[in-house]
């Protein structure tokens, strides 16, 4: 049996704590992502949280703090469920440690997947509790404590208050149907459908509205976009662009990244995702480095908060062929060309043009 019940063909980064991504051929297979292939992502020991032993407090900046168990918050508000794409900061990060070295995981494309989660609207709770001024963010706090940090730290993370009150927001105990799964924060996990993984906060047990945004490391210090040139060892801590919406982005799937494959019609696949709620309106595919471009087939496509999956059939000849897309979403913004132009010593938000550089030969001379 597999770590956590995951296919064996995952690849894992880290088995403690469990680090893995899908591989990349079976990603989108379908598009909700089976929980035996959703990536995960953990800073610490997967609690295990028994689900009569699970309350979730909302205190701060608010009129009624309340404590909530899973039946009350089940009876007490409307369902709701959203199909929303999870991806990680750091997804993509292989490619930007091709330019110079990044400590951390070195996650491939797979470091997203795509649920339909249920449970009930965070802003339905907020509204339950009352908001006090000056609210202006929300904290979600979990019990796993990260050893990466000094001294060890619970994980927590915030998101502003315009996004917490928005409907999509969830305070999830269903992906895909089912009990949330406790390695994807069972019993009860947050979902911020178009931000970062890493405010998804899993095992969420206490809601704290404030003034200012949580300072949990993984708000002030971790998640933070930093210059190019920024000394890792003498910038100030907490310094860089505090990650929230993710950028447009794209990945080719299939074929893999240094492929073999037959001259002739090529079949190549993947996703497309914005982030901020806007969608994928175009997806392109070039077999000669972007001097022309053919346009992509959308398909299974499911409101804004998830990816686009795409297809596109490109004509390649013998010898060297290197194979890029780049998505459009709507607002028209697109991808950068080369992963040098987004470097950052962390490692975070890589949304360059996807390429897979492949071998054609004929099956003869293979
Ligand atoms: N409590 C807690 N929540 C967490 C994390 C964590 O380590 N602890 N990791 C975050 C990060 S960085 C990501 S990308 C997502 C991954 O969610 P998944 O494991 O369900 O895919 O969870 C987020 N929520
Ligand atoms: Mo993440």
């Amino acid at each position: 049996m597999s770590l956590w019940d995951k296919r064996p063909d995952m690849v894992v980064h880290n088995a403690d704590p469990y680090n893995a991504e899908s591989d990349p051929a079976v990603l989108h297979e379908h598009f909700l992502t089976d929980p035996d292939r959703f990536y995960s992502r953990n800073h610490g020991r997967i609690p295990d949280v028994p689900v009569d032993e699970w309350s979730l407090t909302v205190d701060g900046l608010v009129n009624r703090p309340q404590v909530f168990g899973l039946d009350e918050l089940q009876h007490r508000f409307q369902p709701a469920t959203v199909t929303a794409t999870l991806q990680c900061a750091g997804n993509r990060r292989a490619d930007l440690a091709e330019v110079k070295a990044i400590p951390g995981e070195p996650w491939g494309p797979s470091a997203i997947s795509t649920a339909a989660w249920s449970g009930v609207r965070l802003a339905d709770v907020l509204a339950a509790a009352g908001l006090d001024s000056p609210a202006a963010h929300v904290e979600f706090s979990a019990p796993d404590l990260a050893d990466e940090v000094q001294p060890p730290e619970a994980y927590g993370s915030s998101i502003p208050l315009a996004k917490a009150g928005s409907p999509d927001v969830l305070i999830a105990w269903a992906m895909n149907g089912r009990p949330l799964p406790r390695l994807h924060g069972g019993p009860v996990r947050i979902v911020v459908p178009g931000y970062i993984g890493a405010r998804s906060v899993k095992w969420v047990d206490r809601i704290t509205v404030r003034e200012s945004p949580s300072e949990n490391f993984y708000q002030q210090v971790a998640y933070r976009l930093r210059p190019a040139d920024a000394d890792t060892d003498s910038s100030p801590l907490g310094s860089g662009v505090s990650l929230g919406v993710l950028p447009v982005t794209s990945a080719v799937l299939v074929p893999a990244d240094h492929a073999t494959v037959q001259p002739g019609p090529l079949k190549v696949s993947g996703y497309a995702f914005s982030g901020g709620g806007r969608e994928i309106a175009r997806v392109e595919v070039s077999v000669d480095g972007g001097t022309h471009w053919t346009q992509a087939e959308l398909y299974d496509r499911a409101g804004p908060w998830a990816w686009t999956l795409w297809r596109a059939i490109v004509d390649v000849g013998v010898g060297t062929v290197g194979v890029v897309a780049r998505a459009w979403d709507d607002s028209a913004s697109t991808q950068p060309q080369t992963p040098a132009q987004v470097w950052n010593d962390k490692g975070y938000m890589n949304n360059s043009w996807p390429r897979a550089r492949l071998t054609v030969a004929d099956a003869a001379t293979q």
